[in-house]
This record gives C-alpha cells, sequence and structure tokens, in this order.
C-alpha cells in the first residue's frame, strides 16, 4: 500500500489534551451545564455511532445514502475530477459511494479523510485502499478548525469538501457562521462543497420521527451519550459514576433541533483532576451533551451564499426528510 497511504497526526493521541480542556470547564460552570458534543468520539463513541447509523430508527443515514445513490454521477459529472476531502469522514461508508461515481467516470481517485479518531481513521484507510486499486488516501487526524487552516494551502487538483450526515447540525449559530467561513477560506475559487444536511419537521417528516432517531429501542443513542462521560474519566482524569446519569433526547420545536442531555440521578460533586475542576450536580440536574439542528432549506441557502458558497444543486428524497447541497466558492 506504501505509496498509496499518507496518515497525519495533527492531534497526538497520548497526549491527554485533545484541547486544553478548556471548553470541558466552561461548560461545566455555565447554569445549566453543558459539555462539547466533541467529546463523544473516542474510538469506542466513534464505534457506537456507526451503530447508530445503521439503527431502523435513525433514518438519517439511510435517507442520505439513497439521496447520494441517485445522484452520485450527476454530482460527479457536475464538479468533473477532482478530489475528494471529507471532514468527520468515520467508516467513509457513504464516500464508496461518490468514489464510485468518480471512478464510473474515469477520474483519478484521490481521498482526504479527516476525523478526530484515529482508530476509525485508519481502519477506514486500509479497507479503502484495499477495495480501489488506484485509490490515494492522505488522511489527517484532525478537528475540523486544524484541518481547515491546514486545507488552505496551494495544492493542484480541484477539491470537493464533503460534510455529510447532517454534522452541521452539530454546530450552534454562531459556530456554523464561523465553519462556513473557514470552509469559504478554505477552498480556493471554483472548488466544491458538499453539504448533508437533516431538515426541519414538516407535514411530510412528523416530529415522531425526529423523537424517535435519538430515542432507539436498543438504547444505542443512550450508550452514546453516556460514553461521553467515559471518555472524560480518561482523558481529565474524572470520577463520574455512568450508573448515576440517564439519558433523554428531545426534540425542541421552537428552535427546530434536539437537545440530547444527561441527567444526573442523584445530588454528588464530580471531579476532573487533570483540569482542577470540581462541580456539584444536584438530583435531576441535566447536562446537555449535543444540539442536532434541523435545517430549512431556504435559509441554508442563504447562509451558505453569505459566505460566498453558492448553491449549484440540491437533491432530497422524495418526502425530503434529508438534503444533499452542492456549492460552489
Ligand atoms: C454526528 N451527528 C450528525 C449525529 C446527530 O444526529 O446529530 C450525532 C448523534 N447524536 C445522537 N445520535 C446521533
Amino acid at each position: 500500500l506504501g505509496d498509496r497511504l499518507r496518515l497525519e497526526r495533527l492531534i497526538n493521541a497520548t497526549d491527554k489534551s485533545l484541547t486544553s480542556g478548556h471548553d470541558v470547564v466552561a461548560g461545566l460552570s455555565k447554569t445549566p451545564k453543558t459539555l462539547p458534543a466533541k467529546y463523544f468520539y473516542d474510538d469506542l463513541g466513534s464505534q457506537l455511532f456507526e451503530q447508530i447509523c445503521e439503527l431502523p430508527e435513525y433514518y438519517l443515514t439511510r435517507t442520505e445514502t439513497a439521496i447520494l445513490q441517485t445522484y452520485a454521477v450527476e454530482i460527479a459529472q457536475l464538479t468533473g475530477s477532482c478530489e475528494l476531502v471529507e471532514l468527520g469522514s468515520g467508516s467513509a461508508t457513504k464516500t464508496r459511494i461518490l468514489l464510485d461515481a468518480y471512478d464510473q467516470l474515469g477520474y483519478p481517485l484521490r481521498y482526504m479523510p479527516i476525523d478526530i479518531s484515529a482508530g476509525i481513521l485508519e481502519s477506514s484507510a486500509f479497507a479503502l485502499l484495499a477495495d480501489y486499486p488506484t485509490l490515494e488516501v492522505h488522511g489527517l487526524v484532525s478537528t475540523y478548525e486544524q484541518a481547515l487552516q491546514r486545507l488552505n494551502l496551494p495544492q493542484l487538483p480541484t477539491r470537493m469538501l464533503c460534510f455529510l450526515g447532517s454534522t452541521l447540525g452539530n454546530l450552534n449559530l454562531q459556530e456554523c457562521d464561523l465553519f462556513f467561513e473557514q470552509v469559504a477560506g478554505a477552498l480556493r475559487i471554483g472548488e466544491y462543497f458538499l453539504l448533508g444536511v437533516d431538515l426541519k419537521a414538516s407535514a411530510l417528516k412528523p416530529k415522531s420521527l425526529i423523537h424517535a432517531a435519538y430515542n432507539d429501542a436498543q438504547a444505542v443513542s443512550a450508550a452514546f451519550n453516556l460514553n461521553m462521560l467515559s471518555h472524560l474519566n480518561h482523558k481529565f482524569d474524572g470520577n463520574f459514576d455512568l450508573a448515576t446519569f440517564q439519558h433523554s433526547a428531545i426534540y425542541n420545536e421552537r428552535s427546530h433541533q434536539v437537545e440530547m442531555y444527561l441527567t444526573s440521578t442523584k445530588a454528588q460533586t464530580i471531579s476532573l483532576r487533570s483540569l482542577l475542576l470540581t462541580t456539584t450536580l444536584q438530583s435531576g440536574e441535566a447536562i446537555l451533551t449535543e444540539i442536532s439542528r434541523k435545517f430549512d432549506l431556504q435559509q441554508l441557502e442563504a447562509d451558505l451564499s453569505h459566505k460566498g458558497l453558492h448553491k449549484i444543486r440540491v437533491w432530497t428524497d422524495p418526502n425530503q426528510w434529508f438534503a444533499l447541497i452542492l456549492c460552489q466558492l
């Protein structure tokens, strides 16, 4: 495989500070308390997320996959030959649909997966190289911010930056605004941005559907949510007792977002020793661990175009649950 694979770590896994933990301290010092969603994704968390994607209730992945399967060749025809750069590549299952389309049109296959979890990045890169004999992979173990700064370097081929799975929904309004700016800053004129987003509840999309996706019968979502605490325990020498927290997720109709919480079932004191942080929780006190925003297409297109990312085409499923937007800088 040698010359077809390059993996670079912009973050060091043995270094206990994915960040300084400053964001954890800030979130737990607020009322109500919050924790940053990126701490879901240690290797186990990434695996649990892959399991979520296969749950019957989690319609997002299969709906986006179906849209990609239907339109990948059209996407490849619109962009022409380009390198695929993917933020939050995970297992890269959906990427294969795009690679197949570019391959079918006879374009060379280049892929730059970017993920915060080294384990999943490596295993997905090996699997792709085995299945695509001409593919070249240059992976980055990195946060989105680091990677986008890094992409802002002169490179030869045209690139299409892919951000699939509605991960955009996990950013709040300000973060989203900044993210679009960073994307626009990382791309050169004429390059592409392919964005997959989950849409708001509507006549064709009951709220109960969205609710069930985050409250599955097998409780994988609950395990995923709780795993953040064990990740924080390892990373910051913490003493969260997972048995004293309960998962919940609600669809907030006013803000069109799912809110995921971990609620303490008793009054307790938590410490994260390497952060020198001690905090108390009341019985019944909830920590917000994630928002998952659901989008209005017109609003989103306006926000993108405001940052110079102009819509080329939009594709949805027949029920308009999910959308793929191709933009060009
Ligand atoms: C990664 N992200 C798009 C998922 C979502 O649906 O917001 C994370 C997730 N949280 C709970 N289930 C899945």
